[in-house]
């Protein structure tokens, strides 16, 4: 398997409910090395940036509203087949159809409010970690 770089976000419902213990603990027992890491609060404007992609879409000023609304954890992530195995970690976007043991079923609250992000392909790794991180703040 090929070795991958990832991005997650613990999101604003994620550090409000004190979880970016027990994220960062289930990535590390499942062997993803963080190669960069911080708490950030997103403003409106940021928020829409990084989700760009879904602009147009009913939910993208929800989204870019709850995004912004508190402090953000964001995580570089490295290992192997690191894109999937974290959205195996995550469970499905909706928490109700996301199996317990995984962050979603675990700790999501609606299909907005999924406590976590995680790229979903190498494209998206391809914006969304220059988005946060510069070469200097990873530590590969
Ligand atoms: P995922 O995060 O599972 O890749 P995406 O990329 O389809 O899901 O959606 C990005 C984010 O937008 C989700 N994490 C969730 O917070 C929000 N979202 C997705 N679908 C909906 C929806 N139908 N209604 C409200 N929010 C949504």
């Amino acid at each position: 398997m090929a070795i991958e770089r990832t991005l997650t976000i613990v999101k604003p419902d994620g550090t409000a409910q004190g979880i970016v213990g027990e994220v960062v603990r289930r990535l590390e027992a499942n062997r993803f090395k963080i190669l960069g890491m911080k708490m950030i609060r997103m403003s409106p404007a940021q928020a829409a940036g990084f989700y760009l992609v879904h602009q147009g879409k009913h939910f993208y000023e929800s989204l870019t509203a709850f995004m912004s609304e508190g402090p953000v954890v964001v995580m570089a992530l490295e290992g192997e087949a690191a894109i999937g195995r974290l959205r195996d970690l995550m469970g499905p976007t909706d928490p109700k159809k996301a199996p317990r043991g995984t962050l979603r079923g675990d700790y999501g609250t609606s299909i907005e409010r999924n406590v976590i992000h995680g790229s979903d392909s190498p494209e998206s790794v391809a914006f969304e970690v220059p988005y946060f991180f510069n070469a200097l703040e990873l530590c590969g």
